[in-house]
């Protein structure tokens, strides 16, 4: 399913991410809260918490419908993204929710849309992929507990779709909007 664009610039900020629906993003929100409390950092608002795919940074408006025709092309399955820990990325100063084990699946998602974008004539940063849910910013901390670390209870986020997303910079924060969806392809749980 595509959403129309409603942008009149020349560029816009793009990128790809698995988007928690209302029962996963409340979980998430949760852990988020206790968190931000322990690490007394500014917390992901609740709207924006996501795992980013592939990161296009800026684009222009006119290579959306061929970024969109790329991306109709690629097809995996559902799966589980079960978030069972907290990380502290020292570096950048954020905690963040992820799997110990990552999903095949969710490897290969990201490694095709990373190939048909490439295919296409995109150029973007190629990071290692990392699956990571920010979820608190500006900590100051040495190491995250043990006691924060492991989930007692992990998250099991069903992924049953990718969505394109829109970066914009309000007055005070960062607004994403979603400007196109994919359904995966179901299983046999
Ligand atoms: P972060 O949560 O670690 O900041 C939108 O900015 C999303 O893209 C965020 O999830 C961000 O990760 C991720 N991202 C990856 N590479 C980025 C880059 N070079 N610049 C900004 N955001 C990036």
């Amino acid at each position: 399913m595509l959403i129309k664009v409603l942008t009149s610039g020349k560029s816009v900020r793009v990128f790809f991410a698995i988007w928690p629906e209302e029962a996963i993003r409340n979980q998430l929100c949760s852990l988020s809260e206790r968190l931000g409390v322990a690490c007394s950092g500014r917390r992901m608002r609740a709207e924006n918490i996501h795992l980013t795919l592939v990161f296009l940074g800026e684009i222009r408006v006119s290579q959306l419908d061929m970024l969109r025709s790329a991306a109709n092309t690629v097809r995996e399955q559902r799966f589980d993204f079960i978030v069972d820990r907290a990380e502290y990325w020292k570096y950048s100063r954020l905690v963040y929710a992820t799997a110990g084990e990552v999903p095949q699946r969710l490897i290969r998602l990201v490694d095709l849309l990373k190939a048909h974008m490439s295919a296409n004539g995109l150029s973007f940063e190629n990071r290692t992929f990392k699956p990571h849910i920010t979820l608190v910013r500006k900590v100051s901390l040495n190491f995250l507990p043990n006691s924060l670390r492991y989930l007692d209870k992990p998250i099991i986020w069903p992924v049953n779709d990718w969505v394109l997303v829109k970066s914009e910079q309000a007055s005070d924060r960062t607004v994403y909007t979603p400007i196109g969806r994919w359904a995966l392809i179901p299983t046999q749980r």
